[in-house]
């Protein structure tokens, strides 16, 4: 036998020996863990607990819980429950969690698990980027409920991508509130004053009710907060113990106010006026746009304005805003030739006019340039001027706007396409413009096409190669691209017909890596519900933050085709690090680079295939020879168009 064995097996002995007599304190205590390593070198006698654990804690660690006495009444809980089904929200995708054990009892017994349906996460951010997917589809918001402190703890860099994205969400946290009535030990640890002050940065609205009463207000509110742009995240801490106890007759009959949707805010007809005048008589007028479009309807207005003024169209992609077949869709280079830009729903309007070159400059902090003329007219229309929270910085540098609407651009567009149409005097002159472009598209599609073959039968596999391929997989489906992680050079949004709505769901909103994979298996849901083929671009870093969603997506039987663009390392922080190290000539000065270190995602390489098949997916790969590529992406097909949820790894080129 090996010495190194034979000592492992001699200490395992040890180990276990010292642990059967410290019995369960040691488990539990401080003391537990050193036992454990102090026997594993000197056999000493075991040494009481520093801190005996209280009987709670002990009794909650040993699970020897006595049973609880009958509840005198009906719920606090069903109530809830009551209330959250007049809202037919379908799901709620959540980690399990003692704070919310009341509500989560009377959802699936009082409730029948349906509206909401529980569906089981591994991870409270997952949860919440579940919801993120699910509403991209639907319009619709989810619910998800979280554990006090350290759920909510998790689920927080997901409500932020939510937040930046104009998404809404209902996020419950569940919390021990009465520090007379908590039980101590872990609950306590569980529990804060106020929970939501963690998110309340970056939700909407938040509120604890303390009464049942005032929990079907909050509810009904939150909600309506939630689906009024901007659209957000709303927050409720729920107390345990508003839960669990039985609903008390105070003289009050409980009630469930009534939801009814807010109409979402129009622009001024002033400066609605304005902006038809302006963009009527411009030469050359752009429209930008990037969560334009809250609807199929939104994106067939776009084109109707688009149309009337046979303007040129930037997509900067943060919903399917318009048809990328249309050929007055057009790069982002040209609000340089622009007298006027219209942007819609724009998260960085300084971005859009100005540019920004990293490390440029003589002191390396970055070099602003103007990409428009002097004199160009800039119009707006966002209802994320209607937010006004301050220390997050989402709302980007400040962009001076001539005229500038705090409204809901697809609210809004009836009124300006009107006002277009009737401000036009010269329309022969906007045909003429038309006819121009048409030629300018053709090239340019011609062009990208050029682009996309160089490297094609490179291996590790091209990313140009890498989407097409996926593309003829699914392109005689009802297909769905859920998300796009990692970045793939745009080569979908470049190459793939995208011409409805469900098409393209736009990206994380907050750039908060590991969004890709559970947004995805969000949004897989609602397709599936909706008959849909769901497909994603799978990045490996965005992957390995949180893989357990893959488990809940066979588990709850989400057919969903996650092809990886698995180029092996966090590929954006290699070329951070690149620039850096160039701008320091550190390569010349050490005669290598120490670029992967902290970036690389190999040694061991990750058997994506293997991870996933062990959660219950159909899988194959890693695929790193193109021509087999092909093959493997229809058989995957196949057992996704089953019910299946399919991970496909092929290794590709890092962009
Ligand atoms: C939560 C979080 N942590 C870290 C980052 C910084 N970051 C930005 S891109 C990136 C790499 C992501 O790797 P992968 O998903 O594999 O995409 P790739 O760049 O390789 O295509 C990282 C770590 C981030 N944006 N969010
Ligand atoms: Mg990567």
């Amino acid at each position: 036998m090996p010495r190194e064995e034979k000592q492992a097996k001699v200490d395992r002995r040890k180990f276990l020996a010292g642990v059967a007599v410290a019995g369960a304190a040691s488990a539990v205590a401080p003391g537990g863990a050193s036992a454990a390593t102090t026997t594993s070198i000197t056999p000493v006698a075991p040494r009481p607990s520093v801190l005996p654990p209280s009987a709670a804690v002990a009794a909650a660690e040993t699970g020897n819980v006595p049973a609880m006495p009958k509840a005198k009444g009906p719920a606090g809980s069903d109530f809830m429950v009551d209330v959250i089904k007049t809202l037919d929200i379908p799901y709620a995708p959540s980690n399990p969690a003692s704070s919310f054990r009341a509500l989560h009892e009377s959802m699936i017994n009082y409730g029948k698990n349906e509206k909401p349906e529980f569906l089981t996460c591994m991870h409270e951010e997952s949860a919440a980027g579940m919801c993120h997917g699910y509403f991209k589809v639907t319009g619709k918001p989810l619910m998800t409920l979280c554990h006090g402190t350290v759920g909510l703890q998790h689920a927080s860099m997901a409500i932020y991508n939510a937040w930046c994205d104009r998404v809404p969400m209902i996020v419950i946290g569940g919390n021990d509130l009465d520090a007379a009535k908590r039980p101590p030990g872990v609950p306590t640890f569980h529990s804060a004053q106020d929970i939501n002050a963690m998110v309340r940065d970056y939700t909407k609205w938040d509120d604890t009710p303390v009464s049942l009463q005032h929990f079907a207000q909050s509810f009904v509110r939150a909600y309506k907060i939630a689906m009024t742009p901007p659209y957000g995240p709303v927050a409720i801490s729920l107390d345990a113990g508003l839960q669990q106890e039985p609903i008390h007759d105070n003289g009050e009959r409980l009630y469930i106010p009534r939801y009814v949707p807010t109409a979402p805010p129009q622009g001024d007809a002033n400066a609605v006026r304005e902006a038809a005048r302006l963009l009527a008589n411009a030469q050359n007028p752009v429209i930008v746009l990037d969560r334009a479009a809250r609807t199929e309807k939104g994106m067939r207005l776009l084109v109707e304005i688009a149309e009337a003024l046979q303007a040129q169209v930037v997509d900067q992609g943060g919903r399917m805003n318009f048809p990328n077949t249309h050929y007055l869709r057009s790069p982002p280079t040209v609000v340089a030739r622009a007298d006027v830009v219209l942007g819609m729903e724009l998260s960085d309007y300084w971005g859009t006019v100005n540019a920004w070159i990293d490390n440029g400059g003589d002191d390396g902090l970055g070099l602003r340039e103007s990409r428009i003329k002097p004199d160009t007219k800039l119009i707006s229309i966002s209802s994320v001027d209607l937010n006004t929270k301050s220390n997050y910085q989402d709302f980007q540098r400040f962009q001076t706007i001539d005229v500038q609407m705090a409204a809901d651009a697809e609210a809004t567009l009836p009124a300006l396409i009107e006002a277009v149409k009737s401000a036009i005097s010269n329309k022969a002159a906007i045909d003429k413009r038309g006819e121009a472009l048409k030629k300018a598209s053709a090239e340019q599609k011609e062009r990208t096409r050029a682009a996309a073959a160089v490297a094609w039968d490179a291996s590790p596999i091209s990313t140009a190669r890498l989407c097409m391929e996926i593309y003829a997989a699914v392109k005689d489906l009802d297909w769905s691209l859920v998300a796009s992680s990692g970045n793939v050079s745009n080569w979908p949004n470049r190459l793939w017909p995208m011409e409805k709505y469900h098409h393209w769901l736009g990206a994380s909103g907050g750039y908060g890596v590991g969004y890709g994979a559970p947004a995805s298996v969000g949004a897989a849901l609602a397709n599936r519900d909706l008959g849909r083929f769901s497909v994603s671009i799978q990045a490996d870093g965005d992957l390995m933050y949180a893989p357990g969603v893959l488990w809940t997506a066979a588990h709850h039987n989400i057919p969903l085709l996650s092809v990886m663009h698995n180029n092996r390392g966090y590929h954006q922080e290699v070329m951070h690090l690149q620039r850096l190290s160039n701008r320091r000539s550190r390569v010349a000065a050490l005669g290598k680079t120490m670029g992967p270190i902290g970036t690389s995602i190999e040694g061991p390489d990750v058997d994506y295939a293997k991870l996933a098949a062990s959660m219950g997916l159909w899988s194959g790969g890693p695929i790193k020879d193109p021509s087999e590529l092909g093959p493997a992406l229809k058989r995957a097909v196949a057992a996704v168009k089953a019910g299946q949820p399919a991970l496909v790894d092929v290794w590709t080129q890092p962009r």
